[in-house]
C-alpha cells in the first residue's frame, strides 16, 4: 500500500475512534437512547473492506455494531451522530437510533438489532443487483455469535445455491455478548463452515492493514467478477465491553493487547513520517469528531411530528 493510502486510513480510523469516544461520553451523560455498541478494534478492517467497494452501487448491511461501518462507507457523520443521539437531522430523523442506521446514498442498506437479521437482507440486495445487472455486489457484516444463527446459515447456503454476488464479512472478536465463542460454537472453524456450504473463504488478521486490504480487495473483486458469493473471516479485537458500560466480569484483558490503530501508527512511523505530523493527524481527527458530536448533542430531540409523519406515510 502507498504511504498516502496508509495515512488516509490512519486519519479515518482515528476519526472513527474519537467519534465513538465522544458518543460514549454522551451516553454517560444520558444523552443517547439505548445501548451503545462500540466498533473499537474493528476500524482498520472496516476501512479495508470499504476501500474495496464501489459505493453506493455496492450495498452493505451491518449488525448492532455498525457506527464504524457507516463511517467507513462515508456516511455523513453529523447525520449519523444525530441519528444515534435521537436528534432531528438524523439519517432517519432520529427515529431509528444506534442499531437502525440507513444511508442508501452511501451504500448502507441498513443495520439491524436482530442478531443475524441483516444477513438475509444482503441476499435480497445481491439478487436485485444480479437481476438488474447493476454490476454491484452486496456485503454483509456479522459477528462470530451471529454465525450460529439459523438465518445466517441459511443465507450462506442460499447464496451458493442462487449464485449471488455477496461478500459475507464475519468479524470474529471471540465473543457473543458475554459468551466466549469457544463455548457457544460446536465447531469453531468458521472457514470450514463456510467452505462446507460451497463458499470461497479466506481468513485475515483484521489488525493488519496490509493483509486486510489485500484480502478484502481480492474477495470483493472475485465476487464482482464471478457473481458468486465469498466469505471473509476477520479476527478483530473487541477492545471494550459488549456495550459501553459493560462491567465485563466475564473476561480478563486477554485479546485486547493489539490495538490496530497503534499497529498502523507504527507502520507509518517506520516509513519516516515525522512523529509531529502523526500527532497532528490524530489531534485533527479528534477535534473534528468532537465538534460533530457536540453539534449533534445540541440539536433538538427527534420530534413527535417526525414520528407522526412517518406513521401517516407508512399507513397511506
Ligand atoms: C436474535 C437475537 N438474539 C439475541 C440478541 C441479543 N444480542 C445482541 S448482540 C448479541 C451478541 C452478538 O455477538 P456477535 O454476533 O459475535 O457480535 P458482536 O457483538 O461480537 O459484534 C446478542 C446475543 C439479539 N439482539 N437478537
Ligand atoms: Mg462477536
Amino acid at each position: 500500500m502507498e504511504l498516502e493510502d496508509l495515512t488516509l486510513m490512519f486519519e479515518k480510523a482515528h476519526f472513527i475512534r474519537a467519534f465513538e469516544g465522544a458518543l460514549a461520553a454522551a451516553s454517560d451523560a444520558g444523552e443517547v437512547p439505548g445501548l451503545v455498541h462500540l466498533s473499537n478494534g474493528a476500524e482498520i478492517l472496516e476501512l479495508a473492506v470499504a476501500s474495496a467497494l464501489d459505493l453506493p452501487k455496492d450495498q452493505v448491511t451491518g449488525s448492532h455494531r455498525s457506527h464504524g461501518i457507516a463511517l467507513s462507507l462515508g456516511v455523513d457523520p453529523l447525520a449519523l451522530a444525530c441519528e444515534i443521539l435521537g436528534r432531528e437531522g438524523g439519517l432517519s430523523e432520529g427515529l431509528g437510533g444506534t442499531q437502525h442506521l440507513i444511508a442508501p446514498e452511501s451504500g448502507l442498506l441498513g443495520s439491524n438489532g436482530i442478531v443475524g437479521g441483516q444477513v438475509p437482507l444482503a441476499l435480497g440486495a445481491a439478487l436485485s443487483a444480479k437481476t438488474l445487472k447493476t454490476g454491484g455486489i452486496a456485503v454483509s457484516y456479522f459477528g462470530d455469535g451471529a454465525a450460529n444463527q439459523g438465518a445466517v446459515l441459511e443465507s450462506l447456503n442460499l447464496a451458493v445455491v442462487l449464485k449471488l454476488p455477496v461478500l459475507f464479512v464475519c468479524e470474529n472478536n471471540g465473543f457473543g455478548q458475554s459468551t466466549a465463542s469457544a463455548y457457544a460454537a460446536g465447531g469453531t472453524s468458521l472457514l470450514g463452515r463456510a467452505r462446507a456450504f460451497g463458499l470461497a473463504a479466506a481468513h485475515v488478521d483484521g489488525t493488519d492493514p496490509l493483509e486486510a486490504t489485500k484480502t478484502a480487495h481480492r474477495l470483493a473483486a472475485w465476487v464482482r467478477d464471478t457473481g458468486s458469493p465469498a466469505f471473509l473471516e476477520a479476527s478483530v479485537p473487541r477492545l471494550s465491553g459488549h456495550y459501553h458500560g459493560d462491567a465485563e466480569r466475564y473476561r480478563t484483558t486477554d485479546g485486547r493487547s493489539t490495538d490496530p490503530l497503534d499497529r498502523l501508527e507504527g507502520m507509518i512511523l517506520s516509513r519516516d513520517v515525522p512523529e509531529g505530523l502523526v500527532e497532528d493527524m490524530k489531534s485533527r481527527a479528534h477535534a473534528d469528531a468532537l465538534a460533530i458530536v457536540d453539534e449533534a448533542t445540541a440539536a433538538p430531540d427527534a420530534s413527535d411530528t417526525a414520528l407522526e409523519a412517518f406513521m401517516a406515510e407508512a399507513q397511506a
